[in-house]
């Protein structure tokens, strides 16, 4: 009698993260990237939904008041937050 054993499959489904003629500099983005959802390189008010800290602290974060965090704008909430 065989016994046939059935290892779990695994099934990788490789999502090709293509960076179209962007090179990467720089992965140190304190997850701007991932809350950037359309990848336009700002932050709208929604998308730092996710980031309760960013969300909170928008318009004071928005230095320029053009109702998108920057990277840079977004980089200054991070040195802040970790400053402490
Ligand atoms: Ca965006
Ligand atoms: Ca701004």
């Amino acid at each position: 009698m065989k016994k046939i054993l059935l290892v779990g499959l695994g099934v990788f489904s490789l999502s090709g993260i293509t960076m179209a003629g962007e090179a990467m500099k720089t992965n140190t983005d304190n997850g701007f990237t991932a809350l950037d959802i359309d990848k336009n390189g700002t932050l709208s008010q929604a998308e730092t939904k996710s980031n309760p800290t960013a969300s909170e602290n928008f318009a004071s974060l928005d230095t320029d008041k053009d109702g998108n965090l920057s990277k840079a704008e977004f980089d200054a909430m991070n040195a802040l937050t970790q400053a402490n």
